[in-house]
């Protein structure tokens, strides 16, 4: 590889609310990355074409009704299912760029009633820790302008509203590296900010060993 590095990948997730442009954002990022050298694949949660992943899609599309815990921990399950795929990657020295990851889990599990934040974090404990975590800050009236919601479950402004409140929760925690972006500017200037900051993730990450979340 370039630059002489041997060390591992970084793990980068993207998060935010619906509509705040992850994944036009995650794919401008790899093509960046690798166009400077640098080895990175990307990824995304949920990933709908495993077998666990295709009951999600089917709940998210209003197919079939699932109980809310259950519908967590298939999320989270989702994640497990791809840790050792992650880890190998990573290992490989290859980056990887995750449209969400066990925040979404958490922000819209918990924006239902009845479900903590704790609660909500348990089953991701232990996975991956991502090197940085890029929040793309988009205000609900700026998401709403967007354009209607899909017809998927959890595309409402209401709900949104709350998943915001829960990632503002877990924005708190300083043992991880958040960057909060605002995601309102044009796409080009969004990704020259979010390149610059993963450049500096992988750089520190290289030699450092891969982190277990909220460990
Ligand atoms: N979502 C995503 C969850 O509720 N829990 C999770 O753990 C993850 C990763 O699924 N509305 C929700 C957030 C989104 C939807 O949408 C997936 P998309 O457009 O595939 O990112």
């Amino acid at each position: 590889r370039s630059k002489m590095s041997h060390g591992r990948g970084a793990l980068i997730v993207l998060e935010g609310v619906d509509k705040a442009g992850k994944t036009t954002q995650c794919k401008k990022l790899v093509n960046a990355l690798i166009e400077s050298g640098r080895p990175a694949e990307i990824m995304r949660f949920p990933d709908r074409t495993t077998q666990i992943g295709q009951l999600i899609n089917a709940y998210l599309e209003k197919k079939s009704n699932l109980e809310d815990h259950v519908v967590h921990l298939l999320f989270s399950a989702n994640r497990w299912e791809l840790e050792p795929l992650m880890r190998k990657k990573l290992e490989q020295g290859i980056s990887l760029v995750v449209d969400r990851y066990a925040f979404s889990g958490v922000a819209f599990t918990s924006a239902k009633p009845g479900f903590s934040l704790e609660w909500c974090m348990k089953p991701d404990v232990g996975l991956p820790k991502p090197d940085l975590v890029l929040f793309l800050q988009l205000h609900p009236l700026d998401a709403a302008q967007r354009g209607q919601y899909g017809s998927e479950r959890y595309e409402s402004s209401d709900f949104q509203k709350v998943v915001l409140q829960r990632f503002e929760q877990l924005m708190k925690d300083k043992s991880l590296n958040w960057q909060v972006i605002n995601a309102a500017k044009s796409i080009e200037d969004l990704h020259a900010e979010i390149k610059s900051h993963s450049e500096t993730a992988i750089t520190v990450a290289e030699f450092q060993p891969i982190g277990k979340l909220w460990k």
